[in-house]
């Protein structure tokens, strides 16, 4: 197997986190996306979509899009269960991984690509005014999420899952897109402190 990662883009690092915190071991091809190198016929044979992080199998299968790898890696190596266990579980994770994809990551990153200049070579044209209002809905969720885990420890309920990857990698991108978490989000905050302390947050 192979993984094609970029360093400090956030859904290859969902993957990597996913990796150490199951120990799984699988060598790595670094693909440049400010050089443009995702969008290079070669690649473009690996991932027609020129997105990172794709997984390929030694028997040339493909696999893109960061949760169906982590899908895949957690059949493999199901010890700990980061999709969930019990039937509710796995409902909930799911649930809780699209809502922080859709409701703050897909934001973070739009926010970013539309107001960040290392970013005009993604967006074109980009829109600064759908930017900083990609910034207003993710900090307006950020506020949600600080409410939700008033009540609870971790994204999905009590279990570190799959949803508190997504969730960090999604804020600590958002510094690029001067989005941050004001320290009056004390359960986010202490939410987040909790996670920068996995070892596993050091995977960039
Ligand atoms: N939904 C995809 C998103 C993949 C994605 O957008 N990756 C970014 C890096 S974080 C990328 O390849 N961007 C290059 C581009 O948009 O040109 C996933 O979860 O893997």
């Amino acid at each position: 197997m192979k993984l094609y990662t970029t360093t400090l883009a956030p859904n290859p690092r969902r993957v990597r986190i996913f990796m150490e915190e199951k120990g799984i071991e699988i060598p790595v091809q670094e693909i440049s996306i400010m050089e443009g190198e995702h969008k290079q016929e070669e690649y473009k044979k690996i991932s027609p979509s020129s997105k990172v992080p794709a997984l390929e199998l030694d028997d040339g299968t493909v696999i893109t899009e960061s949760m169906a790898i982590c899908r895949y890696l957690e059949l493999l190596h199901p010890e700990p269960a980061l999709f969930g266990s019990s039937k509710v579980e796995q409902a909930k994770i799911e649930m809780e991984s699209r809502r922080i994809e859709l409701e703050l990551m897909l934001p973070i990153a739009s926010a970013f690509r539309h107001t960040h200049p290392a970013a005009a070579a993604l967006e074109n044209p980009q829109i600064e005014e759908y930017g900083i209002a990609q910034r207003e809905n993710a900090i307006n969720r950020l506020n949600l999420l600080d409410e939700e885990l008033g009540e609870q420890k971790f994204i999905a309920g009590d279990d570190y899952s799959v949803a508190d990857i997504t969730a960090l990698c999604a804020i600590d991108f958002g510094g690029l897109a001067q989005i941050e978490v004001p320290s009056s989000l004390v359960n986010l905050s202490r939410w987040l402190e909790n996670m920068r302390s996995r070892p596993s947050s050091a995977q960039q």
